[in-house]
């Protein structure tokens, strides 16, 4: 009997809705756990959220809220979000629930009770004189600020001085990479074991448990003048979740006797793999058996933030490509474990070709003949065709290929795993040809060929429902298959499907997309309205974009448009010619500015009414999502001047 499997995602900060970044970790712990389920391995999948200190706090006042209303808030958009992707978590757990704070205050007691090995106090009160980044929840040390400043949050941090209560962290450390060291505390990948280990060498100091001057948190059991250290709070969400606090049964089958896996990005790997399991030696609990942390992924790029205004919302993806598409697309754009760039504009390009043509095109093309040749029923196989004998080598094989991966974190290969099958299969379809049997009235043969590949396509079916589970079982469907034959072992033999069963699609798995037409940005022709869209191949011949006319214009007059709040209406001087341009920039440039600013003009543009009002022309705008400049040239050129 395998043990049971309990895997986890960190828990998300509630003070920012969900993001592409957060649906990335969750979408993979949800296919690993669909995966173990396959496999017929007990499996229990928690994610949550982190609802305490002082950026909740600071964000809730903001918001005009009281602390609890605020996290209840955000925490629901997390809920939606993976309900909207289809992730099938057992739990959600949230650090302001009774079972949480339950639990914290146990473990808490149990800390402050330890002893380390030579007999000292696990937990000892002392003061911290610091520099405290409330953006990072924690304290920056003078070597990690780059002007003074916090490198992530860009402001500075506050000199506090209080008193704490402090974990002998550096008590553990040998303990830790005694473990590490045997395998018996797993960190994958190899990169960041090694970074571990280094973290060791460094002579990392004791960390502080408590905090007295944040109010939002858990006050300490043995003092409550101060609350708990938000990491402190926040890793004790694993066990706090299946009943550390008072179901020791449930806690020892998810925890003590299970196989526990913790996924996370690298950015959190110094808490994960060392207080973390400090925490836990000190409480006299086991070690999670793995901490895998995968790589950090850039938008277009550039690191994902806020002000930039890239972050990608897993729900516009959700609208866009449906949850099984969107879970597909965010999982294969750079192997698992690596950093990569994720660039939305790939997206439809990959869907049409993975998902619409390589898959969906297959089942349509296969249940057409069926249709047509088969009286809609699943033929039977006459054991020979040619080239059989590939297929339903790759066919038997992929299921266990595919799970031997996921138990090595390698997610991208497994999918790889579904789609070489679904390319075999069309390979062997285009290679043997049916619907020419079907015309030389080979009836046997062409049964045979429509049979295999109903059945490549059942595994493939399996093998890619973790990742694709409502669209796997649409195309189970087709087949007259449902959930309850879903399973790795059912995967492992080519030939399981049985014959006579109806076939029938209602409509294609994966409708093709079309690609957006590039529509024009902040310029005059613009609606200001439209969200506008990138070009989605992102590639121009030379000779398209050497189409356009770019001129240095000077703006002589500007004015707003009525009853148009994001419109000016601008008199410019091209050199040659005065011309009028309706320009989508109100928002973000009162007509004042715009007077006398050199712009520069796309001026070979058929002229357009925008809100009744002609334009001939746009201007040229750098613009995230909530910010827009002109652009305007380094240098003092004469009106009329090109641009190239
Ligand atoms: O750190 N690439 O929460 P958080 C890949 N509350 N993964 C990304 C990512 C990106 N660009 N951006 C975010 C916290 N993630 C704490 C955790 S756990 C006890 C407490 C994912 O909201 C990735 O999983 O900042 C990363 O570790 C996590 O979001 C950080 O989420």
């Amino acid at each position: 009997m395998q043990r049971p499997f309990y895997i986890t995602t960190p828990i998300y900060y509630v003070n920012a809705r969900p993001h592409i970044g957060h649906a990335y970790t969750t979408i993979a712990a949800d296919v690993i756990a669909r995966w173990h389920r396959l496999a017929g391995r007990e499996t229990y999948f928690l994610t949550g959220t982190d609802e305490h200190g002082s950026k909740v706090a600071e964000a809730a006042a903001k918001a005009g809220l009281t602390e609890q209303e605020f996290c209840d808030r955000t925490a629901a958009t997390f809920v939606q979000a993976w309900e909207n992707l289809g992730i099938r978590n057992n739990d959600f757990i949230r650090t302001t629930s009774p079972r949480h704070i339950k639990a914290v205050r146990k473990i808490l007691d149990a800390m402050r009770a330890a002893k380390t090995a030579d007999g000292q106090d696990v937990v000892y009160s002392d003061y911290y004189e610091g520099l405290y980044c409330t953006g990072c929840e924690k304290f920056l040390t003078e070597k990690e600020l780059v002007d003074g400043k916090c490198p992530y949050h860009r402001t500075e941090p506050e000199k506090v001085r209080e008193k704490n209560y402090f974990f002998r962290l550096t008590a553990f450390l040998p303990t830790i990479r005694a473990r590490i060291e045997s395998g018996e505390l797993r960190i994958l990948p190899e990169e960041r074991r090694r970074e571990v280990l280094g973290l060791i060498d460094q002579e990392l100091g004791d960390f502080s448990l408590s905090r007295e001057r944040v109010t939002w948190g858990i006050p300490l059991t043995f003092d409550d003048a101060q609350v708990a250290y938000v990491w402190v709070d926040a890793l004790s969400n694993y066990i706090s979740a299946i009943g550390y606090a008072d179901d020791r049964e449930m806690f020892d089958k998810w925890w003590t006797n299970a196989d526990v896996v913790h996924l996370m990005a690298k950015d959190i790997l110094k808490f994960h793999c060392l207080y973390w399991p400090a925490m836990l030696l000190a409480a006299g609990e086991k070690l999670p058996e793995t901490l895998f942390l995968h790589g950090f992924f850039t938008v277009d790029g550039e690191k994902m933030s806020k002000s930039l205004g890239n972050q990608i919302d897993p729900n516009d993806m959700v609208a866009e490509f449906g949850a099984d598409a969107s879970r597909y697309l965010v999982l294969t754009q750079y192997p698992f474990g690596v950093d990569g760039d994720i660039q939305a504009s790939r997206f439809v390009t990959q869907y049409n070709s993975d998902l619409a043509n390589d898959l969906g095109n297959l089942v349509s093309r296969v249940v057409k003949l069926i249709q047509a040749h088969c009286d809609s029923k699943i033929p039977a196989s006459f054991g020979k065709a040619d080239r059989l004998d590939v297929l339903q080598q790759i066919a038997a094989q992929t299921a266990e290929a595919a799970y031997a991966h996921i138990t090595e974190f390698r997610l991208h290969a497994a999918i790889a795993e579904g789609l070489t099958l679904c390319r075999a299969t069309n390979k062997f379809f285009n290679d043997t040809a049916p619907w020419k049997m079907a015309k030389a009235g080979k009836f046997e043969s062409l049964d045979t060929v429509l049979y295999s590949c109903c059945e490549a396509l059942r595994i493939i079916s399996v093998v890619l429902w973790p990742v694709m589970p409502a669209k796997m079982n649409e195309l189970r469907e087709v087949f007259g298959l449902d959930e309850s034959g879903l399973t790795l072992d059912d995967a492992t033999t080519f030939g399981k499907l049985q014959s006579g069963g109806e076939v029938k699609l209602a409509k294609p798995l994966f409708p093709r997309l079309e690609k957006k037409k590039d529509k024009p940005d902040a310029g005059a022709q613009s609606d200001p309205n439209d969200k506008g869209s990138p070009n989605e191949d992102g590639l121009l011949d030379i000779s398209e974009f050497g189409k356009v006319q770019l001129r240095v214009a000077q703006v002589l007059t500007a004015e707003k448009v009525e009853k148009a709040d994001k419109l000016l209406k601008l008199q410019v001087d091209l050199g040659s010619e005065q011309r009028q341009i309706v320009a989508g920039i109100a928002q973000h440039y009162s007509p004042e500015q715009m007077v006398g600013r050199k712009v520069i003009v796309v001026a070979n543009l058929k002229p357009a009414k925008i809100r009744g009002i002609e334009s001939r022309g746009m201007l040229l705008a750098a613009k995230s999502k909530d910010s827009l400049y002109i652009v305007t040239p380094d240098g003092d050129l004469p009106p009329g001047s090109g641009v190239s």
